[in-house]
């Protein structure tokens, strides 16, 4: 369907596609199989400027909106969901900075972003506090001239690969979500180590990792915006990245009914190709309404975003849900259309199935999508 891109958004289509269909496609498999971080291909994205979009001008980037990230991460998600997993987390680590840090801390790091150079990484999770966000007990004291954090994030994306972490602590647990505040730490400060690399079911490009914080001493101007303000930064921040998440469900989709269509042509079976079994037929077609109802409603949710940035969450929610769920079941019933060989791992879609699996799970489950959208309502309706 034309959904009537702009000249920019169609080139930023085309730059992301040709990189898709030319690097990202040909290396995935190897990078599943050894678990690597695809370290190169980033470094061609950056080249292609594709780490630019998001960043606002006057910071070295495109000043791109909502919908020019996920139509990257659309096409990126087509091709394997490690390496868009990736790209998207390295903005989930700097939307706290874009959206609450100051003036200085914008220079210190969004260019280096925007170019490449350095690398995001977004720290809130640990151990006991995962749906509960609020429920973190990493803390941030302040010693003089620096804060001194203590804790241990954990299934931390681009963990050991990132050079910038936006990290969650709490500086007065008397106060609730009004005693988290957020922090740039730095590879390399003193204190801060990285813990195992995860091993995972799917998105194996992608690097999972704790972060531990031993007396990891940073300087004062670390905080981004105020103290106590972390916990509605990270909800801003979560808000903005979700509709990626949703577009990179609406890529690996697309990707695996690609691969079923051309599968179901060529594969013949009592006689005939199985595309003329009506069976098959409404199975492809359930796919191909899933994947365009969800694409719709991720872009219109992306301008949405854009045009309403006070108004992000029911929209920000509802994509997410929506079309990660699309996604999840349309891998499943790829790999059911080109059955024994679906499940085989020289065809792509058992992978695309195993990592479509995260896309429910991270950035907030999709059970707790439907609390904020429930929530939402409540608000709306008097
Ligand atoms: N934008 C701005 N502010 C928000 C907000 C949003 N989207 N969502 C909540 N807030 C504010 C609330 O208005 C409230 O502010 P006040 O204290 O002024 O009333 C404050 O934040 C606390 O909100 P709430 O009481 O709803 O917080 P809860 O602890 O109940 O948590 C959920 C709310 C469940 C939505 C939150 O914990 C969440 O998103 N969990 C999932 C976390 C997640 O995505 N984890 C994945 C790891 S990150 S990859």
């Amino acid at each position: 369907m034309d959904y009537f891109l702009s000249e920019e958004q169609q080139m930023i289509v085309d730059i992301a596609k040709q990189i898709t269909d030319e690097r990202i496609i040909p290396s995935r498999a190897e990078l599943d199989e050894k678990n690597e971080f695809p370290r190169q291909i980033l470094n061609e994205m950056a080249q292609a400027d594709l780490f630019g979009v998001p960043i606002p001008e006057e910071y070295g980037g495109f000043g791109g909106g909502c919908l020019d990230i996920v139509l990257t991460l659309e096409q990126f998600g087509r091709g394997c969901l490690g390496v868009g997993t990736a790209f998207a987390a390295n903005f989930l680590g700097v939307y706290p900075i874009i959206i609450a840090g100051s003036d200085e801390m914008k220079q210190k790091y969004l260019p280096d972003v925007a170019s490449g150079k350095r690398f995001g990484a977004f720290g809130l999770t640990e151990a006991n506090a995962g749906s509960d966000a609020s429920g973190i007990q990493t803390t941030a004291v302040l010693d003089g001239d620096e804060w001194v954090l203590n804790g241990t994030k954990q299934w931390i994306t681009n963990g050991g690969e990132a050079q910038i972490y936006s990290i969650v602590a709490i500086t007065d647990r008397s106060r609730g979500p009004r005693g988290a505040s957020l922090f740039v730490v730095e590879d390399g400060d003193p204190g801060f180590s990285y813990g195992v690399k995860e091993k995972k079911m799917g998105i194996r490009a992608s690097s999972t990792t704790e972060l531990i914080f031993k007396d990891c001493r940073i300087p004062k101007d670390r905080l981004i915006g105020r103290k106590g303000t972390g916990f509605i930064t990270v909800m801003k921040t979560l808000d903005l990245s979700r509709p990626g998440i949703a577009a990179l469900g609406v890529g690996v989709a697309q990707g695996a009914l690609d691969e079923a269509v051309r599968y179901a042509k060529q594969r013949n079976q009592f006689g005939k190709p199985i595309i003329a079994f009506q069976a098959v037929q409404h199975m492809l077609a359930d796919m191909a309404m899933g994947i365009e109802s969800a694409r719709a409603l991720v872009y219109s949710a992306a301008k949405h975003i854009q045009e309403h940035p006070k108004k992000m969450t029911k929209a920000s929610a509802m994509c997410k849900a929506y079309a990660t769920d699309v996604a999840m079941k349309v891998t499943t019933d790829a790999v059911q259309v080109m059955g024994g060989y679906g499940y085989m791992c020289e065809y792509p879609v058992e992978k695309m199935m195993r990592d479509a699996k995260i896309l429910q799970i991270y950035e907030g489950t999709n059970q707790i999508q439907r609390n904020v959208i429930g929530q939402e309502l409540n608000k709306e309706y008097l």
